[in-house]
């Protein structure tokens, strides 16, 4: 998270000015998950130790909080910039971006319960039930609602904007399936370590990946505008 923190700020200045709060919000992405990743890395220190060839419970609670206030920020975040590096009509821009972050903070708030409870408990089925109708509703909005919205992008654009949304189908997907992760895993331990390994890799792809993806199309757009501008002025 780190590195791409400074590869976004380095990359920065070349994206023209009209396209840089895409880019900027990447960047804080990138900076909100580099410090909740710290914590959650001491948090992990904390709560477990190596003792004759395993790891054991040193009695301090392992804090899953601090990944789901890093997705309360981020995830509208992420969804904000795709929307804004399209550079759509105001009024589509604001409603877009409006259904996404509410559905994004339910699925968000009503997703935590669930993962607090025990493996077996009826809440965490519930609650994890309750998360995927608003996640299925972000869904909608971006195939359905966004899809309308990208006939006035360029082919490259569009083609790009596609891949993104097929990623997000498939990594976010991964989120859903690492939840499951400790009612489907007997070994309480395994499960955990499935569930955190799948939170960070789904993490790695979905910010400073999907960043860079951003990033491509700031840049095309740049070429694009930098290449019709002589044209505009000799008209
Ligand atoms: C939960 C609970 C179970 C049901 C569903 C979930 C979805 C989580 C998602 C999280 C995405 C996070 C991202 C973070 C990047 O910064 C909450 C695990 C559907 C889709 C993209």
């Amino acid at each position: 998270m780190g590195a791409a923190l400074l590869f976004f700020i380095l990359m920065r200045n070349q994206v023209a000015r009209s396209h840089q709060t895409a880019v900027n919000i990447t960047s804080v992405v990138v900076l909100i998950a580099l410090y909740h990743y710290l914590r959650i890395f001491n948090s992990w220190s904390d709560a477990f130790t190596f003792v004759d060839g395993s790891y054991i419970q040193k009695g301090a609670p392992f804090n899953e909080g601090y990944r789901y206030v890093d997705w309360l920020l981020t995830v509208p975040l992420l969804l904000a910039e795709l929307v804004i590096v399209l550079k759509l009509a105001k009024s589509t821009t604001r409603s877009l971006i409006t259904k996404l972050s509410i559905a994004a903070i339910a699925m968000i708030l009503l997703g935590y319960p669930g993962e607090l409870s025990a493996a077996d408990s009826s809440t965490r089925t519930i609650f994890g039930i309750l998360s995927t109708l608003p996640f299925l509703y972000l869904l909608f909005v971006l195939f359905v609602e966004l899809g309308k919205s990208l006939d006035r992008q360029s082919d490259q654009v569009r083609k790009i904007v596609n891949g993104l949304r097929f990623m997000i189908l498939i990594i976010w997907g991964v989120y859903p399936l690492a939840y499951i992760a400790p009612s489907v895993i007997s070994d309480e331990a395994t499960a955990e370590v499935v569930r955190q390994v799948g939170y960070s890799l789904a993490d790695i792809l979905a910010k400073p990946l999907f960043g860079l993806f951003i990033l491509a199309i700031a840049l095309i757009k740049t070429q694009d505008e930098a290449g019709s501008l002589p044209e505009t002025a000799s008209a």
